[in-house]
Parts: structure tokens; sequence; C-alpha cells
């Protein structure tokens, strides 16, 4: 049986919170109708419990969102945010009734699903099902790993809750599953989900696919589960939520029964009342039904406005008591407190960067992967808000951070984490943590399963959020496990998200100033693809442009030997950089001046100025692009006089050298490439 509890009182809300309910479900019901697209199901079906939730329960204040001490709440189900929008308008915050009547309009801030950094309140970007429930996973670790680090005896400036509102959809994506069994794992005892099980997705009732018992599932998980029978009874949703606040061991999933397009007389428990307005006639209906008012649209009762905007005298009080408790905690522990102020700024330490290390030609040769364990090393004494881990590949990914202890229930103030063998989950709780804020989170897998997780990667870069990613084996020269574990697609796949930054360094040194750009990146997620292999390090007396040139995405490493301007560029990333520094000192023997173009990150190097771009590839002079992976993308970067050595089928299993060999890695191969790009050309009368 499954150990739940199940509450209930009375059905009918009183009447005051009735009318409050209402307004809350009729302004997403217009401004549905009024956009002509959206969803109202959700909202005429969970406003009592989000009521319930925001009115009784939520610390929040509406005149500074972001006041670092407020409780979180994402809606996972990011399709219902007409619901939100309501609720962030009644209560006060800065979005007026103009823009819920833009709702899913150009340029409103009420877009068709919630996106963090437009709407004041809004604390994640959601819509994609499942996410939102991960990301919240990830802001409850940031609080407790918090609260470990700064709270003091008599003193707790983090302490906060971090709820969910998730529907089946939710639940029924895998995420869940990793989120929920991470979270129950971590034992967190101040996240609470409310799930809204009205039965109910796109195709029809949940009978048709998704069965099993789900508080089942989460108790097996480790979380405490409660079931409310009726969503509009208030007060056995309070009764669930206060239960669930109590309980400090184990995250809390409260299963309310709710009934999607509620009221609605011919839409109510139907798919009909999921992605489409109601329609005039039915919004008539639907009203009447529930003792509204037809018009005038976007009706709120004074009654109603003048009770949800206490939140602001509430949340300013909240706030301004944690603000002088921050004050005496400030008092007794000056350092402490303004490292809080740090690092909730996402502001850097002092010299944060000077011990970084050196490497000569003399350490090598050295795989990019063991050069990066080596620098997060001293970024970790440096930077105690790095928390991160891998899921369950540190040993390879040399993720673990010496001496940071491990992040688990019995000590919350480690920071190595370990994600277990769950990547989807990793990427979305690493934007989790960086939405908080307070943290630097990463989080490390083989380059291959960031496909796994290639969903939060999107939204992280959509958030602008500065989430640092370790992908190791990089690349077909991995080796003997083989195609399925041999990146191919996957290079060309991250550097194509908009805003995020791929690194994919060529030697030890361009592996430390990738970390530095990493860590200085405060606008979005740097992916950082590092080597198995051992590689040669390039030696700084010889090749001393590397540090400004990694900044830069792409620069010269080596120019042809004579002045003259080069008859050829190579251009390369990661190892195969120092297959074209090979094929350039067999080309001069050859009588071919040929440059070589190191370009770590194509997506640093597009961002610089034109001038600077054709100082590197003079356009007119042949390009011959070698990357052990697919070749698309590289063609964007030259007219007709362009060969790509690339990957552009799966990989194989033989020893990494014996397969860069067969698929054209060699010397000779990048010297003959480059003989048939120039033929042409010299052949011209
Ligand atoms: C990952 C993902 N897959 C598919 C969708 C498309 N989608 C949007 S809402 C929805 C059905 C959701 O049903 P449910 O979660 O029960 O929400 P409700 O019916 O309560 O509104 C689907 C499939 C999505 N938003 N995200």
């Amino acid at each position: 049986m499954t150990p739940s509890t199940t509450l209930s009182t009375t059905v009918a809300p009183p009447a005051l919170d009735e009318i409050r309910i209402n307004t809350l479900r009729f302004l997403a019901v217009d401004m549905v109708q009024k956009a002509k697209s959206g969803h109202p199901g959700l909202p005429l079906g969970s406003a009592a419990m989000a009521y319930t939730l925001w009115d009784r329960f939520l610390k929040f204040n509406p005149r500074d969102p972001f006041w670092p001490d407020r409780d979180r709440f994402v809606l996972s189900a990011g399709h219902g945010c007409a619901l939100l929008y309501a609720l962030l308008h009644v209560t006060g915050f800065d979005l007026p009734l103009e823009e819920l009547k833009r709702f899913r309009q150009w340029g409103s801030r009420t877009p068709g699903h919630p996106e963090y950094g437009k709407t004041p309140g809004v604390e994640a970007t959601t819509g994609p099902l499942g996410q939102g429930l991960a990301n919240a996973v990830g802001m409850a670790i940031a609080e407790v790993a918090l609260a470990a680090r700064f709270n003091r005896p008599g003193h707790h400036i983090v302490d906060h809750y971090t709820y969910v509102l998730a529907s089946d959809g939710d639940l029924e994506e895998g995420i869940s599953c990793e989120a929920g069994s991470e979270a129950g794992h971590l034992r967190l005892g101040k996240l609470i989900v409310l799930y809204a099980n009205n039965h109910i997705t796109i195709e029809g009732s949940t009978e048709l696919a998704f069965t099993e018992d789900r508080m089942a599932r989460f108790a097996a998980f480790g979380w405490h589960v409660q079931r409310v029978e009726q969503s509009n009874d208030v007060d056995a949703v309070a009764l669930a939520l206060k239960a669930a606040r109590e309980e400090r061991g184990r995250p809390s999933l409260i299963l309310v029964r709710t009934h999607i397009g509620f009221g609605s007389p011919h839409k109510q428990d139907t798919a009909a009342a999921h992605g489409e307005p109601l329609g005039v006639e039915e919004v008539r209906l639907t009203k009447e039904g529930l003792g509204w008012p037809v018009t005038p649209l976007f009706h709120i009762p004074d009654e109603a406005l003048e009770h949800f905007r206490k939140a602001i005298t509430r949340g300013s009080a909240a706030q301004a008591d944690w603000e002088s408790r921050l004050k005496a905690f400030a008092k007794d522990n000056a350092e402490l407190a303004a490292e809080f102020q740090r690092v909730i700024n996402r502001q850097l330490p002092q010299r944060w960067d000077t011990n970084l290390p050196t490497f000569t030609s003399a350490d090598g040769p050295m795989a990019t992967r063991i050069a990066s364990g080596k620098t997060i090393a001293v970024l970790n004494s440096r930077l105690p808000e790095m928390m991160g881990g891998s899921a369950d590949l540190a040993p390879s990914t040399f993720t673990n951070m010496d001496g940071a202890g491990n992040f688990e229930p019995e000590n919350w103030a480690g920071r190595n984490m370990h994600f277990g063998i769950r990547e989807h989950a990793m990427g979305a709780i690493l934007n989790g943590m960086a939405l908080h804020r307070g943290l630097i989170p990463f989080g490390g897998t083989f380059l291959i399963f960031s496909d796994y997780m290639r969903p939060p990667m999107r939204l992280a870069a959509m958030n602008a959020l500065p989430v640092i990613y370790v992908f190791t084996h990089d690349s077909i020269a991995m080796g003997e496990d083989g195609p399925t574990h041999q990146p191919v697609e996957q290079l060309v796949g991250l550097r194509s998200i908009p805003g995020m930054v791929v690194i994919r360094p060529a030697d030890a040194n361009e592996t430390v100033i990738a970390w530095r750009i990493a860590i200085g990146r405060k606008d979005g997620p740097v992916a950082l693809v590092l080597t198995r292999q051992a590689l040669p390090v390039l030696d700084l007396a010889r090749y001393p442009g590397i540090y400004e040139g990694v900044v830069l995405g792409g620069y010269i490493l080596a120019d042809s030997s004579s002045s003259a301007k080069p008859e050829i560029i190579l251009i390369a990333t990661g190892s195969e950089v120092h297959l074209a520094l090979e094929a350039r000192d067999r080309l001069a023997s050859e009588g071919v001046r040929a440059r070589v173009v190191s370009v770590p990150s194509t997506n640093l190097f597009s961002m610089q100025s034109e001038p600077y771009r054709d100082k590197v590839l003079p356009p007119g002079v042949p390009l011959l692009a070698i990357e052990a992976g697919a070749s698309l993308g590289w063609n964007s970067y030259v007219g007709p006089q362009i060969a790509v050595i690339g990957v552009d089928t799966f990989g194989a299993s033989a020893p990494g050298p014996v397969v860069m060999d067969h698929y054209g890695f060699t010397v000779e191969n990048v010297c003959r490439q480059a003989h048939k790009l120039l033929r042409p050309l010299k052949e011209k009368p």
C-alpha cells in the first residue's frame, strides 16, 4: 500500500476565497480568449491550490522579486502560465493589467510560456515538461548548500522553501524520475511539489499512457507523499502544505486531484480544455456557472485586489525582517556576510585567477581533461562557490575537487556532487542552482552523453545562465569504446545553440584559458570539450599568442615561415591543431606557405570584429578545416575554396590513433588535401 495521507475537508471554498480564486481563473480564461491562443484548462483546475500556496504560505515580495531569501515557486507546467501571470498581477508585481491583455503578443511580458528574465517573478523558463521540476531540485540543493556555508548558530540568513506546481506531463517525463530520485536520496526536505493530477493530457485521458501509482513511485524515491482529493478544498490543500513544510527530512509530493477546465460545462475533464481557448460561448457559460459576471472582461473585484495586494505589505515585512537579520549576522560575521553578498551578486573575488597553472612542453604530453582537472584544483581553492560534479564519470572527467567533500545529506557543506547516471537531471539541476544564485555550478560527462542533457543546455543558453559543462572524450580519437561513445555531430550541434559558448582547447594552456573564460562568463553557459588522449603542450615561447588568442576564439597560432601572404590556411580545433602544425611543416618543406589557425571556440571567434576575422582568415586564401567531428558548420567560413577533413559517418572501435588514421587525420592526408585545394589555383593561366 502507498504510504500516503489523504486529506479532505469541505469541498466548496469559503465565499471570499472563492471570489479570489475565480478572479485568477477568469483572468486566465480572458487572457487566453483574447489571445485566441493558450491553455485555459490548467489555470481553471489549479487556481485554488495555487491561491492557497500564494496566499497562505509563499514568502515573496512583489516589490523586490529577487531578494535572496524568498521562497522559490516554479510553474513546471509552463503551458498553464496564464495562471502565473494572473497571480503576479494581482499580488502587485510590476506586471500591469495591460500586459495580461497582451498575452502571447509581440513584445509583451506575458509570453506563451514563462520566460526567465522577461517577467518579474518568473523564476525559471518552463514549458518543456519536466524541466521546471528538476530546476527546483537544483534550487533546493542551492538552498541547503548555501545554508550550510553561511548560516551560523542563531543566524539563519538562508532559509526558504522551493515549491513546484507540476502536471501529469511533468511526471510522465523521464527527467522527473531522475530528479525525483536524486532529491529523495539527498533528503531535500524543503522541496515541495504540488502535483495537479487532472488525468488529462493532449491526447485524452492519462489512462491511455500513464497508469502507474505515482505516489508509490515518489514514496519509493524517499519522498513524503500526500493526497488531496479536492483541489478546491483550500483548507485541505493548506493542511497538506503545512505537513509538507514540517517534514524536513524528505521532499514532499502532494498529489491534488484537479479537474482540467474546472467549471466549463462542455470542456471540464476533457482534452478540449487543454490547448485552445474555451470559445466565447463556453466562456460565458463557465462564468455564469461559477457565478461570475460575463463582462467586463479581466474583471477583478475590489475586495479581491485589496486582499491580494496585502502580499506587498506581507512580503516587504518578510524582506525587512530578513534584512535586519542579515545586519545582525554581518555584525557578528563581517567577512562571511561580505562573502554572501559577493556570491549572490555573482562577483568574483579579487585576483581569483592569479594562480592558474601554466604548462611547458616538458609537462606534456597531457590530455586536456587532465589539464582541466589541474585547473579545477586551483580554482577550487579560490572559489568556494564552485559546486559540481559528474554523472558517475568523475574518475574520467577529472571534475572532482580535492578536499571539497561530498555533497550529501550528512554533509551539505560538501561541494562535490554525485549526480548519478542522470545526465538529463544533472543539466536541469545545474540550471536550478544557477537560477538560485550563490554558486558556480558545473557538471561533467563524456561529450557523447551531452545528447542526454541537451534540453536543459538549451534552456541554460536561453536563460543566459552561467553553467559550465565539462565534456571529455571528445572525438573518435577516444578509441576502443567504439561508435556508441565517439561523438561526431555533437560539436556542431552544441555550437548551433544560440548563446552557448563551446570551447575545444588544443592543449593544456588553452584549457586553462578556457576555464578562465568559463568562470568569467556571467551571461551564458560554456561547454568545455576535452580530450581523453594526451596531446603535446604548445611551447609558449614559440607560440606567445595563445593567451589572447583563446579569448578571441580563434587566432594565428603559426604563420607561414616567410612574411609573404599564406597560400593556404589550415584551420583546426582541439587535438587536430597538432596535426595541422605538423602538416604545415611538411608543406613548408614542399614549398607551400601554410598558416595554422587554432579556433578553440567558433562561437567566440564569430563575435569578433570583421577586421580581426579577416586578419586571421584573409578573404581569398583557401582554407582547409581539420576537425574530428561533423564537417557541417565549417562551410560557413568560406567561399568556394574550402575543404574539410571531418567525420561524417559514425566512428569505429579500435585504438584511437588507428581510428584517426583510418578517418584521414594524418599528416599525409592533410598535405594531400591541401595540394588538391591549391592545384586549380596554381593551374590558373
Ligand atoms: C517535453 C515536452 N513534450 C511535449 C510538450 C507538449 N505539451 C504541452 S502540454 C502537453 C500535455 C500536458 O498535459 P498535462 O501535463 O497533464 O497538463 P494539463 O493537461 O493539466 O494542462 C504536452 C504534451 C511539452 N510542452 N514538453
